[in-house]
């Protein structure tokens, strides 16, 4: 009964608030974060209560949580073991409705703008396909994975794990792009991204354009991709062309990128000025406060996960993923009993570089009762998960392996 009321209660705030509908734009535009209500429910997978968005029908619907037509969450138990996340099972996250189809239709032509260069001009991806090739296996993580774990349930989607997957994208290095236009300008700072959304006639682009600035060190691996796991890059995830800043943020990987920029300042966008801030509960995004770049170590267990699916009493194969963030994943540990004390577990296939996720397993001799299952990854570089979340207006980050603990019934 209170599943149906809370339901009943998102869909009228749903109508009643935030997406705001243009004419002749397809959808709503405006940032999700912005006007999503927080559910009033303790996170978690909701029930199939929302179909596929139409530019993501080709989605495996069962391992999917359909939150909106812009926010897609992968089931905490399909994430596979492979390591790589098949791409039917990745995790969507829009701030505005996606360009229309056609864009993919070919790749080939899709021009973007080298600026802030010595040589500055414009690359078709044909173009950019002679210029060198690179695969990086990498995580890609919303900065919200997580968010429905905080207790004062921060505004935008309530995402729980499911808004990250491992996934092998390939393109050509920023490097050699540079290296084809003369080199950077002269007092450079950052590397800045555009969008290939359409902003409507009359509307401020800054409130709206998805255009995200990283600092230089951020460009070392990063690489423009036109395919993601040997695929064509798919609209849902950003083609024909894709910014891709391995080690830092979903955000920071910018979508159907048609402008990059070497800049001596930030992006004025909102989504870079006051969106993706690092600020205390209660206080507004600005510069001030840590934008959100590099990623931290994280895992998280994923079978089993169903506090309702009692396991058989017996040998229990305890598998998950575990992240290093900006180094890679050295060495996880799980505890059946809620922390208080860890098993080295085993990582499973292949090793696929630093910013990849690995594949893990415990086998566990478990008796009837109910054990509160967790994990920890360390990287090589010595950072380990904290216990607790580190609280934060918007509700980013979450990387508390208190948080990501699941109670499974063992009978
Ligand atoms: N152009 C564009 N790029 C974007 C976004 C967007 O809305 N538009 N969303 C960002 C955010 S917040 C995330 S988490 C990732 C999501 O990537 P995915 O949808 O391929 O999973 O894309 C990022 N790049
Ligand atoms: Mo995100």
């Amino acid at each position: 009964m209170k599943e149906q009321t809370n339901l009943i209660r998102r869909r009228l705030l749903a109508s009643a608030g935030g997406a705001v509908a243009w004419a002749g734009f397809g959808g709503s535009l405006a940032h999700a974060d912005s006007t999503e209500p927080a559910s009033s429910s303790s996170p978690g997978p909701v029930s199939a209560e929302k179909p596929l968005p139409g530019y993501a029908k080709w989605k495996d619907a069962n391992s999917m949580i359909v939150h909106s037509a812009n926010t897609v969450e992968t089931r905490r138990d399909a994430f596979g073991s492979a390591g790589i996340t098949p791409l039917d099972r990745l995790y969507i996250r829009n701030n505005l409705t996606p360009p229309s189809e056609d864009i993919v239709k070919d790749p080939d032509s899709w021009k973007v703008e080298i600026s802030g260069v010595k040589s500055p001009r414009s690359f078709t991806v044909a173009e950019l396909k002679t210029l060198g090739l690179e695969t990086v296996t990498m995580v890609l993580q919303c900065s919200g994975n997580g968010r429905g774990f905080f207790p004062h349930k921060p505004s935008g989607t309530q995402w729980t794990v499911g808004a990250a997957g491992c996934v092998s994208f390939t393109g050509v290095p920023v490097k050699a792009v540079l290296e084809a236009t003369g080199g950077m300008a002269d007092g450079m700072k950052y590397m800045t991204s555009t969008g290939g959304e359409e902003i409507p006639a009359g509307l401020d682009p800054n409130t709206l354009m998805v255009e995200r600035s990283v600092p230089l060190s951020g460009i070392e691996d990063a690489i423009l991709a036109w395919e993601v796991n040997g695929e064509a890059l798919p609209l849902a995830h950003g083609g024909p062309l894709r910014m891709i800043v391995p080690g830092y943020a979903g955000v920071n990987n910018v979508k159907y990128v048609k402008h990059v920029a070497f800049t001596k300042d930030q992006s004025p966008a909102k989504i870079q000025q006051s969106s993706y801030r690092f600020s205390p509960i209660g206080v507004k995004g600005t510069p001030e406060y840590d934008s959100i770049w590099e990623m931290d170590p994280k895992s998280w267990i994923t079978m089993p996960s169903d506090p309702n699916q009692p396991v058989k009493a017996g040998r229990v194969q305890i598998t998950g993923v575990a992240m290093g963030g900006m180094s890679e994943p050295e060495k996880v540990e799980v505890s059946v009993d809620g922390g208080k004390s860890w098993k080295e577990a085993e990582f499973i296939g292949p090793d696929l570089g630093k910013y990849a996720w690995r594949s893990f397993v415990l086998s566990a001799e478990l008796k009837p009762g109910t054990y509160q299952m967790a994990c920890r990854v360390t990287n090589e570089d010595g950072k380990s998960q904290p216990e607790n979340r580190v609280e934060n207006n918007r509700g980013y980050v979450n990387n508390s392996w208190r948080d990501h603990m699941v109670a499974i019934k063992v009978a």
